[in-house]
């Protein structure tokens, strides 16, 4: 069986090995490719992260689209994409892992005071600020799927006061859960370290904006790990200004890597990281890849299949 790989961002070396480990009898391929090395219609598979639009078209006969990353909104993006080809996206332990390390550490930074304690290092001041219980910090996660629940499970588990936002009410011990829009009012009311963890859809291109913002307590934080197109920079940065927001940690951006020249980077309120919240392990993520490939090969259905109604 014949794959393509495309990805400006992943390394094709190390994915073929791993994946070749796991399935003997692929052949591996790197686009762009050399027109002579396979023929587009032979190819049965496209593994891929961001790829150039009208790319993907160019491969007639493959038997499904398969994501290298959870989000598969770089894919979705193309309006070239063939309608009729399943897309698979990437669920891996690594990277709930990942994900729920980043966001542990972000809402213990906060909760406890860090970025005050820096500060006060900086004058050589000795000041112990009043400590505040976890179960006294209201945490929410907005989208409780696969990075969302595990996030919520292990904030829970430290005590910490969780909810989280979804399309479909949950049960997460733990985790109270709001869904669908009327779900959302109360949960923003509680959300004093609000979290992003959205797919990037129709519904929730810009959902981060001044009218969500206002529903926040005063002085809240706010995570994203998901999308830059979640968020309306604009309307970020004027809640920072008003001091409606305290401290905000962006993982994701509207244009990537940021622009050296974006307000973001200087900000004494923002913290920038660039798009490393969760990284796609070839180890791990060539297993889950292969099982697939397997799984549809098999004729049976793949996992965690994109329902493209719903765009995630
Ligand atoms: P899932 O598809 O498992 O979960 C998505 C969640 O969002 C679900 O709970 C879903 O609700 C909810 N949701 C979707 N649309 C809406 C809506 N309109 N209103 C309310 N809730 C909604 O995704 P993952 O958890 O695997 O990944 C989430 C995102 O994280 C990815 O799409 C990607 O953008 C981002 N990501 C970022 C990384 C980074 O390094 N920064 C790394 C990996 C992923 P329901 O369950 O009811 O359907
Ligand atoms: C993903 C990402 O979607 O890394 O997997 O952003």
């Amino acid at each position: 069986m014949n794959l393509m790989f495309i990805s400006n961002e992943d390394r094709d070396d190390t994915w073929c090995e791993c994946l070749q480990a796991e399935l003997h009898d692929v052949a591996f391929y790197t686009w762009p490719i050399d027109s002579n090395a396979i023929n587009p219609l032979d190819i049965d598979y496209v593994l891929a992260w961001k790829p150039p639009s009208g790319v993907i078209k160019k491969f007639p006969n493959i038997k499904a689209i398969l994501s290298l990353g959870a989000g598969i909104d770089g894919i979705t993006c193309d309006p070239e994409l063939p309608t009729d080809k399943p897309i698979v996206r990437l669920v891996d332990d690594s990277l709930s892992q990942g994900m729920t390390h980043f966001i542990v550490y972000w809402t213990i930074h906060h909760h406890r005071d860090m970025d005050k304690y820096q500060i006060l290092e900086a004058s050589k001041t000795w000041a112990q600020l009043p400590q505040v219980d976890a179960s006294h910090r209201r945490v929410g996660i907005l989208g409780l799927g696969e990075l969302g629940a595990s996030a919520g499970r292990a904030l829970a588990s430290l005590q910490f006061n969780v909810a989280g936002w979804s399309q479909s009410e949950k049960k997460i011990d733990g985790v109270t859960s709001y869904f669908g829009d009327d779900g959302l009012p109360a949960f923003l009311a509680h959300s004093e370290i609000l979290i992003c963890l959205l797919p990037l859809t129709d519904a929730t291109t810009g959902i981060v904006n001044a009218k969500l913002l206002s529903q926040l307590p005063k002085n809240s934080v706010f995570i994203n790990c998901a999308r830059g197109g979640h968020v309306v920079d604009d309307d970020l940065l004027a809640a920072l200004d008003q001091n409606h927001l305290s401290k905000v940690v962006l993982d994701v951006f509207n244009t990537e890597p940021l622009p050296t020249d974006h307000p973001y980077w200087k900000h004494p309120k923002v913290t920038v990281t660039p798009h490393i919240a969760a990284l796609t392990a070839p180890h791990s993520g060539a297993k889950y890849v292969a099982e697939n490939i397997r799984r549809i090969e098999r004729g049976e259905v793949p996992m965690n299949l994109i329902d493209l109604t719903k765009g995630y």
